[in-house]
């Protein structure tokens, strides 16, 4: 008895590892504040692949007690991902270590994109802490959050971008170089105009420093 339970715990697990999915999860789309869909199963190993669609919108992980706010512990941001159309030159994905229930949602506060209700669960309770519970707790939010930088998940290229973005393909390294340090906090915006700018105010510390250096030479 005991040792066809391991067997079957073993065959599940073999299983369960074999047919690891990718979960394919749209952000904004036709222009709603949702994602789609917003209420996922997903077992250990699966991957959840966020497909952002135009505007402005982030996924970060958050805990059922805050609403609109980052996960306490672990978790993750993908950072701002500005679209204009079609859909984002990379997606972001996140893989599912365990079964407990994950909270989501989008960080924009231009139109309040979390309280008016742009979230999502992994693995919802069957009663308790629900997304409705969730959604309901959003709306006395008065605005949402998100860490400092991205973490926790990969930026992929996005294959459904290259056939209709001719413009995009150039840019994605940019984005990725933005997205790891100077996009995530200026995310209020529709548009990344400081990814470049923040290097130039590098470039311009760093000639101020050059400049120092050469004037203490000189003295
Ligand atoms: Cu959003």
């Amino acid at each position: 008895m005991r040792a066809t339970a391991l067997a079957s715990a073993a065959i599940i697990a073999l299983a369960s590892h074999a047919s690891a999915e990718t979960i394919k999860i749209d952000v904004g789309p036709n222009g709603q504040f949702a994602f789609q869909p917003n209420n996922i199963k997903a077992k250990v190993g699966d991957v959840l692949s966020f497909n952002f669609h135009p505007l402005n919108h982030s996924v970060v992980m958050g805990d059922f007690a805050n609403p609109c706010a980052p996960a306490k512990t672990g978790g993750f941001f993908s950072g701002f991902m500005p679209v204009a159309s079609g859909v984002g030159s990379q997606t972001f994905e996140v893989t599912v270590n365990n079964t407990d229930p994950i909270f989501f949602y989008c960080s924009q506060n231009k139109f309040s994109h979390c309280i008016s209700g742009m979230s999502g669960v992994v693995n919802e309770p069957s009663s308790g802490d629900t997304l409705d519970a969730y959604q309901a707790a959003a709306k006395s939010v008065k605005s949402a959050s998100n860490p400092a930088t991205v973490f926790g998940g990969r930026l992929v290229a996005n294959a459904e971008a290259t056939s209709s973005a001719t413009t995009t393909a150039a840019p994605a390294a940019t984005t990725t170089s933005c997205t790891t340090g100077n996009k995530a906090p200026n995310g209020n915006g529709y548009k990344r105009d400081t990814c470049s700018g923040a290097g130039s105010v590098q470039a311009s510390i760093g000639i101020v420093a050059a400049s120092l250096g050469m004037a203490l030479l000189l003295s």
